[in-house]
């Protein structure tokens, strides 16, 4: 005899993106970073996105201490794309408040990339190269309200290992010009929390949040992932690697009619077929599909039907 299923298939569906807070979601199947978009745009809502330390915890939770998984973040490596910004990202750079010494930022007259910044002469600003270690740096301290500067001749520091220190014993590096105001003395040749960059967010979040664990490669590491201690890594984009996507879970409901030919009644069967099924689909990584089947007001979930026409009989 031949037998209609009724099937329901319970599919995850694109939410939209405007959440209060990131809701992450580990997933752990190696794959290139633009799959792990499509594969978070299809079930969620994008690849992760970090706004700041409060959204960084919540990342490391969602990873479960397990590192190199992929995040939003994505670099075009283009000069003339790069923007500045503040380390502390409740911060917004604003270019009329720049005091930048003339001719700068120049990147050393263009003969190399100068992407962070320090306080040369008369509290004035000068473009310099990231990777150049300072003695000195300047630290924001948001519960007392302080800008506190670091002078230590014995162990010199980059600008991320200035941004690592201030973030740890402080809040961040000191960002924007009502934080420089509040420096009491001279500060010429100290790092502050000022750098420039060309990453963007997947889901197009404005968030200037960075927590990079080393200096950026941005020639052929186009792409970001989650590293050691929260701590952010570039990547080549068709390394295959765990990735983390945001936004809830949606779902839907899509009906499927299926016919099957048995010499027996199958509604016996129904539990072990379903199981079966549910079996296959998990097994082919076909997503969050749940399955159940559509029973009538008798609990019949097959109905005899004969071949020669579409007359359905009813279930034994
Ligand atoms: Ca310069």
């Amino acid at each position: 005899m031949d037998q209609a299923l009724l099937l329901f298939l319970l599919l995850s569906e694109l939410c939209w993106p405007m959440l209060l807070a990131h809701e992450y979601h580990f997933v752990a199947e190696p794959m290139s970073w633009s799959d792990a978009q499509t594969h978070c745009t299809r079930h969620y809502t994008d690849l992760a996105s970090v706004s700041d330390m409060k959204d960084l915890q919540r990342l490391k939770t969602a990873a479960n201490g397990l590192s190199d998984a992929w995040i939003g973040l994505q670099s075009s490596g283009k000069l003339s794309d790069r923007e500045w910004h503040w380390s502390q990202p409740t911060v917004k750079y604003n270019e009329a408040e720049t005091p930048w010494i003339t001719g700068q930022p120049n990147d050393g007259n263009g003969f190399e990339t100068q992407n962070c910044l320090m306080i040369d002469t008369n509290g004035l600003w000068n473009d310099i190269q990231c990777a150049v270690e300072f003695e000195c740096f300047i630290c924001y301290n948001e519960s007392s309200n302080t800008a506190i500067k670091i002078h230590d001749p014995s162990n010199g520091r980059t600008w991320i290992e200035a941004q690592q220190f201030c973030r740890a014993k402080h809040t961040d590096l000191m960002s924007g010009q009502d934080q420089q105001k509040l420096l009491k003395e001279d500060s010429h040749r100290c790092l502050i929390g000022l750098f420039r960059d060309s990453w963007h967010w997947s889901d197009r979040s404005p968030s200037t949040f960075r927590n990079w664990k080393s200096y950026v490669n941005t020639d052929t590491q186009k792409c970001a992932a989650l590293g050691d201690e929260g701590r952010w890594e570039s990547a080549e984009c068709g390394l295959k690697m765990s990735f983390i996507c945001q936004g809830a879970l949606k779902t839907k409901k899509t009906l499927v009619k299926i016919n099957m030919s048995s010499p027996v009644d199958l509604n016996p069967l129904s539990q072990e077929i379903l199981e079966q099924l549910q079996k296959q689909l998990d097994a082919n990584n076909f997503g969050h599909v749940k399955l159940t089947w559509k029973k009538d007001k008798n609990q019949c979930v097959f109905k005899k039907q004969i071949s020669s026409s579409s007359k359905k009989q009813p279930c034994a």
